[in-house]
């Protein structure tokens, strides 16, 4: 059986056992479901947590919530603890880094897929789908063929470098398209400016060093850039047969409300956009973040598009407050999100010893050598027991 036949069995399975009213509301569903074929087994070896149960994917999916981890290669390799938290825990992976573009295009301009199948087939092994992170991103291009590119444009007449950049960001998003089977697409990332009142960034104010936005030199505005990003990926999907959602992703669209606005209005405005996403890294010292979220939230269903939490973390120094308010935003995501504009939720990171905001920061579900569950995977289970128990 596929693994949406076999998940929506599962869910009818449930939904019609709890509305049976079985028991006397326990504190999490005392069902046992295997929805792993194979290998799984409970996650993690905390004291709390799901005990051989739901999962917290399981739970989340009852909701229509497909629960989603990012992770690296090098988190993953050799470790089994990641391997079993992602299958027995999550639905859904997204790769920190191993499908940008300087990771899959060498300095010859080849692409070089090894290291994203490989974990690919990690991502397979474990049950999950997988998310496409990310085709167009003004950080981690491969500079050197690019550069490579534009030089030979400039040495033969017959192109311009604008153009030869617009056919080698076309390849790439092609065979981007043509490898990976996604669910879904990061189709443009970050870009809108910080504090710009909702203009898209530009080449001339993006950082240097590793964020040197080479695409953006090269296109009329940056605006053109993500109209071809979206155009290329739309037909990119329709030649070879495939239909993940198409998501524009952005950072800090809680505390800027320009930039949240310029992305709203933006996918408005283009239906290839078919999907909108707020990373969500956030600070528990925010002011009014929970008016924030909501207001983010609310801005983001309003466009019509799926709505996902792409990117979530928490830094925070009271575990307990973190608890709280990764439940607030599951409340709030399915208060706000209707179910049939439900994207999914996915944290960037398991564990807060391999986060990139650092340890010291606890903005994850897990912690430490032992691999042991947060008051925030807690706080997030038994909402979604509560949930599911009703
Ligand atoms: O998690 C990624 C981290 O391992 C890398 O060092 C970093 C490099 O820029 O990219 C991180 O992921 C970023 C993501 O691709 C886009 N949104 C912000 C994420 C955190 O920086």
């Amino acid at each position: 059986m596929d693994r949406t036949r076999r998940t929506l069995l599962l869910v009818t399975t449930l939904l019609a056992a709890f509305s049976c009213g079985k028991d006397d509301s326990p504190e999490r569903p005392d069902i046992t479901v295997p929805v792993k074929e194979e290998g799984t087994s409970s996650s993690g070896t905390g004291e709390s947590g799901n005990d051989g149960n739901l999962s917290l994917g399981d739970l989340a999916a009852l909701q229509g919530i497909k629960l989603g981890a990012a992770f690296t290669y090098g988190e993953y390799t050799g470790n089994k603890q990641i391997a079993e938290i992602l299958t027995t825990e999550f639905k859904a992976v997204t790769f920190g880094n191993e499908m940008k573009h300087d990771a899959i295009v060498k300095t010859s301009g080849q692409m070089d897929f090894t290291t994203a199948d490989k974990m690919a087939g990690w991502a397979e092994q474990a049950g999950t789908e997988l998310f496409g992170h990310v085709l167009g991103w003004h950080s981690q291009q491969q500079k050197f063929w690019l550069d490579t590119v534009i030089n030979q444009a400039k040495a033969d007449s017959s192109t311009s470098p604008e153009e030869a950049v617009d056919a080698e960001f076309k390849r790439y998003v092609y065979a981007m398209v043509e490898h990976f089977d996604v669910y879904a697409w990061d189709v443009v990332n970050e870009t809108f400016a910080d504090g710009g009142n909702g203009a898209f960034r530009t080449a001339a104010t993006t950082q240097a060093g590793d964020h040197v936005f080479v695409w953006g030199s090269y296109y009329s505005s940056t605006k053109e850039w993500v109209d071809r990003a979206f155009q290329y990926a739309t037909e990119a999907c329709k030649e070879y047969g495939k239909s993940p959602i198409l998501y524009i992703n952005d950072y800090n669209l809680e505390t800027d409300a320009g930039k949240r606005k310029g992305l709203c209005d933006y996918a408005k405005g283009n239906p290839q956009v078919t999907g909108v996403a707020t990373q969500m890294h956030i600070d528990m010292s925010t002011y009014n973040l929970k008016d924030k979220i909501k207001e983010t939230l609310t801005a983001l269903v309003a466009t019509g598009k799926m709505v996902r939490i792409a990117e979530l973390d928490i830094k925070a120094t009271d575990l307990d407050a973190q608890a709280e308010l990764y439940r607030y935003i599951f409340e709030q995501y399915l208060s706000i999100v209707p179910a049939e504009q439900r994207g999914g939720i996915t944290f960037w990171g398991i564990n807060d010893k391999d986060s990139w905001v650092g340890e010291y920061n606890h903005p994850l579900l897990w912690s430490g050598a032992n691999y042991d569950k947060k008051p925030a995977y807690d706080a997030i289970y038994a909402y979604l027991s509560e949930l599911a128990g009703n």
